[in-house]
């Protein structure tokens, strides 16, 4: 297949998080003509590709007008003078104009803003599903992933105490997508009431969770564990688990982790994550240690990793590269999947070829700054991956991906982690 691209353009469009981002559009010739929107973070790895923003006085600095004018100028100038024949081609051919090693000259908001419009835009014009038409992971068949709701937020996400950022709900167990989604809402509901009963606010953080003047981690654990089994789910593999991304790089400075008023040395936070997995049904945990604390990483994967998943996120940054030494160096089980922490399709699907081959899981991850676009749903599905990430069963930038899910579950594909 040849694709013949006849007009890129990008927008400057507000996140969920009212700041700016980008929105690229592709056309093909033919007039099949798509769009896909720039997700974007706010506890980020140091090692992410970057994002270009303007600088300056306009929204604080955050705009993105340059990118979108990168977008504008030399990549509509690359795309419409020459054909591609794949997505990998079409890639290869942005990291090449952009000439560093992290994005960071025509942005990463540019270049993945191009990248995910042109799957989009490619699929069109074959009449296929976007999860059809994306290449894959060879081991890894379409399937439904076990959608992992953040139920409850703290750290960077939200202004309450509490400085674990993401508390999960994942009905691994769920007989499909539609009970799982049925599951992650009535336990919302419950954990609303919970929270409205014991007088606690419940304003939402950025992800659409709760976020509650809780202090510690375990009062955290203990609500969303009354919360599964007051709405009628068992807890357990065959039932409903917790999933925790503490963010650890948020809390960690001068070598200790600052944790509800305590100071906790690697070792210490270590054996706290191992009390928590005995008191409380969590099957995974995401930045448990700080992005830099490599002694801690590797103490936290040989002391739980036989036991549970253990993610890399701000330490892997979805870039091949860094997953490669961290296998060698037996840090984690699984990484976390985000297509904006590396910047294209290509390199994203690179990155869970790795993960695959290595025996490590794979999270597909939306990021706290979202829009409406549900592309991480039909990626999800394409790769295989068994589980994925969007935030709460609530706010339209969350649920658009759940829903996603639920019209691609009409296929009658597999659920859940393979
Ligand atoms: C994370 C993400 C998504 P952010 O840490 O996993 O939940 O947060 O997008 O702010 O980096
Ligand atoms: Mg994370």
């Amino acid at each position: 297949m040849t694709y013949n691209i006849t007009k890129v353009s990008a927008l400057e469009i507000l996140d969920s998080r009212s700041r700016p981002t980008l929105e690229v559009t592709v056309e093909l010739r033919g007039g099949v003509r798509a769009t896909a929107g720039v997700p974007s973070g706010a506890s980020t790895g140091s090692k992410e590709a970057v994002e270009l923003r303007d600088g300056g006085e306009a929204f604080g600095g955050a705009g993105v007008t340059k990118a979108r004018a990168n977008v504008e100028g030399e990549i509509r100038h690359l795309l419409t003078t020459r054909s591609f024949d794949s997505q990998e081609e079409l890639d290869r051919e942005l990291i090449d104009l952009d000439g560093t090693d992290n994005k960071s000259r025509l942005g990463s908001n540019a270049i993945l803003g191009t990248s995910m419009a042109f799957a989009r835009a490619a699929a069109t014009s074959e009449s296929k599903e976007l999860w059809q038409w994306l290449d894959g992971v060879p081991g890894q068949e379409h399937r439904l992933p076990v959608p992992c709701l953040n139920v409850l937020n703290g750290g960077e996400h939200a202004a309450n105490p509490l400085e674990f950022q993401e508390f999960m709900i994942c009905p691994l167990g769920a007989k499909g997508m539609r009970h799982a989604v049925r599951a992650g809402s009535e336990i919302y509901a419950k954990l609303r009431s919970l929270l409205v009963a014991k007088g606690e606010t419940v304003g939402l953080g950025d992800e659409g969770g709760f976020a509650p003047n809780i202090a510690t981690p375990e009062e955290a654990l203990q609500l969303l564990t009354t919360a599964i089994t007051e709405a009628g789910y068992s807890t357990g593999v065959d039932g409903v688990m917790i999933a925790l991304d503490p963010a650890a790089s948020e809390f960690y400075s001068d070598g200790a982790y600052h944790v509800g008023g305590e100071k906790l040395s690697s070792t210490d936070m270590i054996n706290r994550y191992e009390q928590m997995v005995a008191d409380f049904p969590i099957w995974s945990i995401e930045d448990g240690v700080a992005e830099d604390d490599d002694e801690g990483w590797k103490a936290m994967t040989t002391a739980m990793g036989e036991k549970i998943q253990l993610v890399g996120d701000d330490n892997f940054c979805t870039n091949p590269k860094i997953i490669a030494r961290a296998i060698d160096h037996g840090i984690a089980n699984a990484s976390l999947i985000k297509l904006n922490q590396i910047g294209t399709v290509t390199e994203t699907l690179a990155a869970m070829r790795l993960c695959q081959q290595a025996g490590y899981g794979q999270m597909i991850s939306h990021r706290s700054g979202e829009t409406p676009d549900p592309f991480i749903a039909d990626f999800a599905v394409a790769t295989g991956a068994g589980q994925m990430k969007s935030g709460a069963p609530a706010r339209g930038e969350r649920i658009a991906k759940y829903n996603r899910l639920l019209e691609i579950a009409r296929h009658g594909l597999p659920y859940g982690l393979a």
